[in-house]
């Protein structure tokens, strides 16, 4: 349903700030990197798809039981806008992030689990089924987005690492290669990106390891060659370009977290009532539009994940 508010009810958008904002001062400094060039969409897939061995498994089947409810963002707007700070603390950082190699690729998994290994991308993805979900995703500064998906359910991956019974989470976390990666070079955050789910989380229906999106393998600024979507949580929690999967009993401090828990906390569901400290949460800004509408509960996804949170109501849930 597409909700349509007066432009009168929107919020400024200066009113909503990039997580970062706290080291405004700092990070300003270190983010003189100069004009970003422009680039054609054509170009951006052609360098993913080049060098991707599994490009074949695109588009994969569809799952019809997942459905945005609104209208799928241009794809072109999206890779175009993205948080992917290991290249910058703005938006325009697509350019920047085709200098990622993503293969040869080694995804390592290891902790409490019956047998670590270390597996080839390729490897890992040609032994999933891949499917394509549409998605809604709700970042944390007030904008959403809609995305056709492909990937697996992340608990074919659990499935794969056999954890052990004493494992509770799962810490994923990025590459670390400030060569390519100019924001890496930007010492005062704590990298590599590192985040966390519980492992009831992990083998939730709808968590997702996206490898593609719109149709073909992913493009790198969304952060190929895989990453995570928990389409219920803030925006954050869907750690990209991953390169490692901990089962841990220890519950991890994600990248945000380490950096001002008082705002990103580990579970960081998403809950139109409970503010940001520093803005509202009630509404979002569709990305590519000029609409405005009402955040929902889950970003509408409670059906699938409400359960999760029985008992546990004495957690900072929604933060
Ligand atoms: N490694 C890494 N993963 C990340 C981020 C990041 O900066 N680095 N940003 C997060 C945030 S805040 C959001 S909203 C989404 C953005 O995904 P998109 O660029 O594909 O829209 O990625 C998340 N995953
Ligand atoms: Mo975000």
């Amino acid at each position: 349903m597409l909700i349509k508010h007066p432009r009168g009810w929107d919020i400024p958008e200066t009113l909503t700030t990039p997580e970062h904002v706290f080291l405004n001062r700092r990070s300003f400094l270190a983010g003189m990197t100069g004009a970003v060039g422009a680039i054609g969409l054509g170009t951006l897939r052609a360098s993913a798809e080049e060098i991707d061995p599994t490009a074949d498994l695109y588009p994969a089947r569809h799952n019809e039981a997942f459905v945005a409810g609104r209208a799928t963002t241009p794809e072109k707007t999206n890779s175009m806008y993205n948080n992917f700070y290991e290249f910058g603390s703005h938006k325009q950082i697509y350019d920047a992030a085709q200098a990622l190699p993503i293969r040869p690729w080694a995804v390592v998994i290891d902790g409490e689990v019956e047998q670590e290994m270390t597996i080839d991308i390729d490897d890992l993805i040609r032994r999933m089924t891949l499917e394509e979900r549409v998605y809604r995703h709700r970042c944390v500064e007030a904008w959403s987005m809609v995305v056709p998906w492909t990937g697996f359910p992340m608990r074919k991956l659990v499935d794969l690492a056999k954890p052990l019974t004493s494992a509770t989470y799962v810490r994923m976390e990025t590459f670390q290669n400030p060569e390519v990666a100019r924001g890496q070079r930007a010492n005062w955050y704590p990298w590599p990106y590192v985040e966390g789910l519980t492992l009831d989380e992990a083998v939730n229906d709808l968590t997702f390891m996206v490898t593609g999106a719109y149709g073909k393998s992913m493009a790198k600024q969304f952060g190929a060659p895989i990453r995570l979507h928990a389409p219920w949580k803030y925006g954050f929690k869907s750690v990209k370009s991953i390169v490692r999967f901990t089962f841990t009993r220890e519950r991890p401090v994600s990248f945000w977290e380490e950096i001002q828990a008082s705002e990103y906390g580990f579970w960081a569901n998403v809950n139109p009532e409970v503010s940001h400290p520093r803005w509202s949460q009630a509404s979002e800004r569709v990305l590519g539009t000029d609409e405005r509408i009402p955040t929902q509960l889950y970003n509408g996804y409670g059906e699938w994940v409400a359960d999760l949170y029985k008992g546990l109501e004495g957690e900072r849930l929604f933060m």
